[in-house]
């Protein structure tokens, strides 16, 4: 795949259940309905879409917690689907963008992803790690957990039965952050324990979007041989940038380095996999979620090939 697939297929998920707020569903609404499709058409894309996918609905009434873990059959099952879905489009040599939805969905994207291509690695942009374990989590939010799932990592051994069709596809070695900044003590001893590398949007701070870049592939990518997955939270961008989104931390990404962090991905020519979760249009006035909603398309755009000159 020297310049990358030239299908692409979109995945709409619209999906709520891995957190409370009503309104991340309609993410991938507002994106297809601001021209997407069209946008990366005209990008040179075959594009692909057959409708939003149709989740099986469950009750929550039926789906009580489990430990602290709030609807997790309803969570799991959803991204049960989500990985097959993404899996066989990767199969076919498509490259699946997948829109979100929240970012527990990245278990599905991320499992399907790996059987296309098992030696793949995940650049996880985001302003938070996600990587809560069925112990550590204190909200009970799946969003919060999906990297810890992939990973398989110890304190899942309470992760409910539900989830066993997640595969420890990802290995720690395979994993890198940029954009962190709110993490919970859990979590931070986690990313210690196992040695996973993240810059924070501290690193990003030091050294400069470029170099930040070029150290996470360094780590993840050292021959730049390896299929990336690309996971971008827009929750990463700083409020100002990206301001309707379900968990907004102040301090992020600026627009340029978020779209940096895509230009560079793909010209990689490695992008295999593209996610752009927790575009939320219920939470902010029209000016703010049409600003959000045109930023995600705008993102989609610069990782699939859009460039500056
Ligand atoms: N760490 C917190 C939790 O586990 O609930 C917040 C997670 C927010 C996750 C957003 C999607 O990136
Ligand atoms: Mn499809
Ligand atoms: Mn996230
Ligand atoms: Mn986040």
């Amino acid at each position: 795949f020297l310049k990358g697939p030239k299908t692409a297929s979109i995945v709409g998920c619209p999906f709520s259940g891995g957190q409370p707020k009503v309104g991340v569903d309609q993410g991938p609404i507002h994106l297809v309905e601001a021209g997407l499709i069209d946008q990366l058409k005209e990008l040179g894309w075959n594009v692909k879409f057959d409708g939003h996918h149709q989740f099986e609905e469950i009750n929550t009434a039926n789906d009580p917690p489990i430990g602290k873990l709030k609807n997790p059959r309803y969570v799991s099952r959803v991204c049960q689907s989500v990985a097959q879905a993404v899996g066989e489009h990767a199969k076919n040599g498509e490259l699946p963008v997948t829109l979100g939805g929240d970012h527990s969905l990245a278990m599905g994207t991320i499992s399907g992803t790996f059987e296309a291509h098992p030696d793949a690695c995940v650049i996880w942009v985001d302003a938070h790690a996600d990587i809560n374990t069925a112990e550590t989590t204190e909200s009970g939010n799946i969003h919060g957990m999906p990297v810890s799932f992939l990973l398989g990592l110890p304190g899942n051994d309470h992760k409910p039965n539900e989830f066993g069709w997640v595969k420890p596809v990802l290995r720690t070695d395979r994993l890198v952050y940029i954009g962190l900044r709110d993490i919970d003590s859990g979590e931070k001893k986690i990313l210690k324990d196992n040695n996973i590398r993240a810059f924070s949007m501290h690193e990003v701070d030091k050294y400069g979007i470029g170099k930040v870049v070029e150290m996470a592939l360094d780590h993840v990518n050292p021959n730049r041989d390896r299929p990336i997955h690309l996971s971008f939270d827009v929750d990463a961008l700083d409020p100002s940038v990206a301001p309707s989104t379900g968990t907004p931390v102040r301090g992020g990404l600026t627009f340029r380095e978020g779209h940096y962090i895509c230009e560079a991905l793909w010209e990689t020519g490695l992008l295999v996999a593209l996610d752009l979760m927790e575009v939320n249009p219920s939470l902010a006035d029209d000016v703010s979620v049409q600003q959000t909603v045109a930023v995600g398309c705008s993102l989609v755009r610069s990782a699939l090939g859009e460039t500056l000159l």
